[in-house]
């Protein structure tokens, strides 16, 4: 097998695309699925500054380094997320500051135990929601508080193909409407959230490391010790074995809901973003206090409760 382009040996081979790429093109090759992916869904504006989400791990790395090359003024947001088990935190901030470094652009750090009282470790017992879910909340709300208080109206983050078409795969499993219907490549900024968008849904896990590799990129190796066990792996091994079998599955399945989509909300009449405000925090919510506020009173009753 030989690169398409010069006929070198390839340093990787993508079956879905039919395509082998040398060290040499295929760092251009990526950017262009980011680009692609930002204009078609109109993600990003030119000139627009862009905070992205870094947690140290493959894709976001990927992805912020993709941006800054592609000519984007990207900053970085590192959510401390206080997860000392293994020294995940304290090792993923490192990357995150390294790459800032590298990158020579602004990492904005925020540590979840000062502003949550304690970290994501202690989160689930005291609140009662499982690690991932309580996780979840905390990491939507602060990268939209944040991303508000310094002045950015688009927050990037890094889900990349099999992310999406593994939460897709899941929703449908439960008919999880209403998750089904938010679940897209750009959520709009209105109603007191900032626009989110994904600009590597069209490259994979395997894309992205290749590319970290190639172009020098630190990335964080070990896994969040609270992602095994999730169901997601179970899904992520289904989907895998379909790609393999007939490759393309994930992009097909993907792009054939976005396409079908806007239909599908009109038919079902989904619900617009909520219009009622927290009474704590002020942030959309659909009843009197948000999750994030309902969350952080648990936490603190308890944390009175204990001591
Ligand atoms: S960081 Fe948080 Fe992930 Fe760890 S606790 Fe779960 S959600 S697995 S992306
Ligand atoms: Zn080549
Ligand atoms: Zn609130």
């Amino acid at each position: 097998m030989k690169c398409k382009i010069c006929r070198r040996p390839p340093v990787i081979f993508m079956p879905a695309h039919r395509l082998a790429l040398c060290a040499g093109h295929y760092p251009a090759w990526f950017r262009k699925q980011v680009q692609r992916a930002i204009q078609r869904f109109r993600m990003i504006h030119p000139r627009e500054s862009v905070l992205v989400a870094v947690s140290g791990g493959k894709d976001s790395a990927a992805l912020w380094h993709a941006l800054v090359q592609l000519g984007y003024a990207a900053e970085g947001l590192y959510l401390d997320l206080g997860i000392e088990r293994d020294g995940y935190s304290r090792a993923s901030k490192a990357v995150a500051e390294e790459l800032a470094r590298i990158l020579q652009r602004p990492l904005h750090v925020v540590s979840i135990p000062e502003t949550l009282g304690l970290g994501i470790d202690r989160v689930p017992r005291l609140s009662g929601r499982p690690p991932c879910s309580a996780c979840g909340l905390v990491k939507r709300y602060q990268m939209n508080h944040i991303a508000a208080r310094l002045g950015f109206s688009v927050v990037a983050t890094g889900h990349n193909l099999d992310d999406e078409a593994v939460t897709l795969l899941g929703n449908l499993l439960g008919w999880q409407m209403d998750y089904l219907f938010r679940q897209s490549p750009i959520l709009p900024g209105e109603g007191g959230f900032v626009r989110k968008v994904k600009p590597l849904i069209w490259v994979g896990e395997k894309e992205t490391t290749v590319y970290n590799l190639v172009e020098g990129v630190p990335f964080a190796r070990e896994e969040c010790p609270h992602a095994a066990g999730s169901t997601n792996l179970v899904l992520k091994d289904v989907m895998y074995r379909l790609e393999h079998e007939s490759p393309g599955t994930k992009r097909r399945f993907l792009a054939g809901f976005l396409k079908w989509k806007p239909k599908l909300e009109t038919a079902a009449g989904a619900e617009r973003p909520p219009k009622e405000r927290c009474r704590r925090c002020g942030y959309p919510t659909t009843g009197d206090t948000c999750a994030y506020c309902r969350l952080r009173q648990r936490v603190e009753q308890r944390v009175q409760v204990l001591s």
